[in-house]
């Protein structure tokens, strides 16, 4: 991919030596403070980290180097004329802030294609494990079985040069995104279908080989994988997942191991897990209401008995965003195209017109809107992929084109070691007694 290789490195050079300048010269202006609220409440909004691929607003929602999801869904090529975009597309532009030409998006398809091998000790490594370990940590422990790939280990080992770390850095992310449809449509099959692996289908894109590999023939799946793999790529930096793969890699640890350490991030409940939690808790539903067309008064019961309970509703609320997330819309609009008379993604649709007023009602929340999570489940079972465990590896393996991305643009833009400050609570309730 010399193309893109040498696009990218040209626009970081030029970045960097633009950073470096802002650096030297402004480096004092203050953008921000922090108030107490945010050192004791996660961190929430502290402005302290470049992100290059996306920024997320409040209201609109996401917008990957400036382009909004629906403008994304228009804009990036499609697989052979199909109407969802190609995941390759946005990494392209993710990358280099340009969209794709037809041929450059399906060059960089080919190009992952030829980097698809996965090594045969990473398979014998998941063998090893129990059948019914969590399809997240299967994913995480292939990934670091993965990492004896990593060229920029083996090259910082005989020593490379500083400026040589976005090469290296580049030539992984490109391989392991490359190899991740593999590695994921393994686990699956090994986990639930008895170890009967599919090969790969050499005539396809990233997306509809994965779909191909994880056992689905139906071209609408490929569809949804194309708009599943796309939608979930990047969310900025800030967010759990992103931060620890930027964070982990400021120690100068391999694309591996940083994405590795985001995959964990993304498996915890209140992150991607939720996207299992959703389906788990509509089919919990179901099951003890007794009926797949429950009455909406049934559904609020069902959604007060869980707030009693002391849990949240999976799928709702943000740390950033207060409307609907964009990414469940863009899935309601493929649902209502596609499978509008499913059953449960009719359940989906309720939830969105009865959790939101609910939420609000318990003056606390912030936001009430459903998320990305909120809706993808439901489709899946719709196609047959019904195993709900899986779900969140479908989500790092879209995951990984935006932060390996921004990966490559940190070891581009040399940024440093990652280090804030942190206080302890007698530091904390001095300094407030003192002001
Ligand atoms: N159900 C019930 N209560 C909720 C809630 C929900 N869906 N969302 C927020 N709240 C509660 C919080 O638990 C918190 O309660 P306490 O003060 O008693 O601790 C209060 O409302 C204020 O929280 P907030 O400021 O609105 O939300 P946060 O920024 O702290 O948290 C979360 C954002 C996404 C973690 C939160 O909304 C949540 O737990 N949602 C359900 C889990 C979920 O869907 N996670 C996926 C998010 C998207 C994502 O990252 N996908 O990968």
């Amino acid at each position: 991919m010399d193309i893109l290789k040498k696009k990218f490195h040209e626009k970081a050079s030029a970045l960097k030596a633009e950073l470096r300048a802002i650096a030297k010269e402004q480096g004092g202006t203050q953008l921000d403070t922090v108030s107490v609220k945010q050192v004791l409440g996660g961190m929430r909004g502290v402005k302290s980290m470049l992100w290059e691929t996306s920024q997320l607003d409040a209201q609109e929602g996401i917008r990957f180097r400036g382009y909004s999801i629906p403008e994304i869904k228009e804009k990036l090529p499609k697989f052979k004329g199909g109407k969802e975009p190609m995941p390759e597309g946005l990494f392209w532009l993710m990358l280099v802030g340009e969209i794709p030409t037809q041929e450059e998006a399906e060059a960089l398809s080919d190009e992952w294609e030829k980097r698809a091998h996965v090594p045969e000790h990473v398979f014998n490594t998941l063998n090893n494990l129990p059948k019914d370990t969590h399809p997240m940590t299967q994913f995480t422990i292939g990934i670091m079985a993965l990492q004896s790939e990593s060229i920029f280990a083996k090259r910082y080992a005989e020593g490379m040069s500083k400026n040589d770390y976005w090469d290296a850095t580049f030539e992984d992310s490109m391989n392991l995104i490359a190899k991740l449809p593999v590695i994921a449509s393994n686990i699956y099959r090994r986990t639930y279908h008895n170890s009967d692996f599919i090969d790969a289908d050499t005539s396809l894109d990233w997306s509809g080989n994965f779909a191909h590999m994880l056992g689905f023939k139906d071209s609408d799946f490929s569809s949804l994988m194309r708009l599943y793999l796309t939608i979930h790529a990047d969310h900025e930096g800030g967010n759990a997942s992103a931060h620890t793969v930027h964070l982990v890699g400021s120690t100068l640890s391999d694309a591996y191991n940083s994405f590795a350490a985001g995959m964990n991030s993304l498996a915890g409940p209140l992150h991607g897990l939720a996207n299992q939690e959703v389906i788990k808790w509509v089919f919990r539903m179901i099951e003890s209401l007794g009926t797949t067309e429950p009455t909406d008064d049934q559904i609020k019961q069902y959604i007060h008995d869980t707030l009693d309970k002391g849990q949240v509703i999976p799928g709702y609320g943000h740390a950033v965003l207060r409307q609907p997330d964009p990414r469940f819309v863009a899935q309601r609009e493929f649902a209502k195209e596609y499978i509008k008379d499913s059953e449960i993604v009719k359940i989906v649709w309720q939830l969105f017109d009865i959790v939101p007023p609910i939420l609000q009602g318990l003056g606390k929340v912030k936001n009430p809107w459903p998320n990305v999570d909120a809706h993808s489940g439901a489709i899946l079972v719709h196609y047959g992929l019904k195993e709900y465990s899986f779900y969140t590896v479908l989500f790092g393996v879209s995951r990984a084109l935006g932060v390996l991305a921004a990966l490559c643009w940190s070891r581009a833009l040399g940024f440093p070691l990652e280090r804030p400050k942190s206080v302890t609570s007698e530091w904390l309730k001095n300094e407030l007694s003192n002001s």
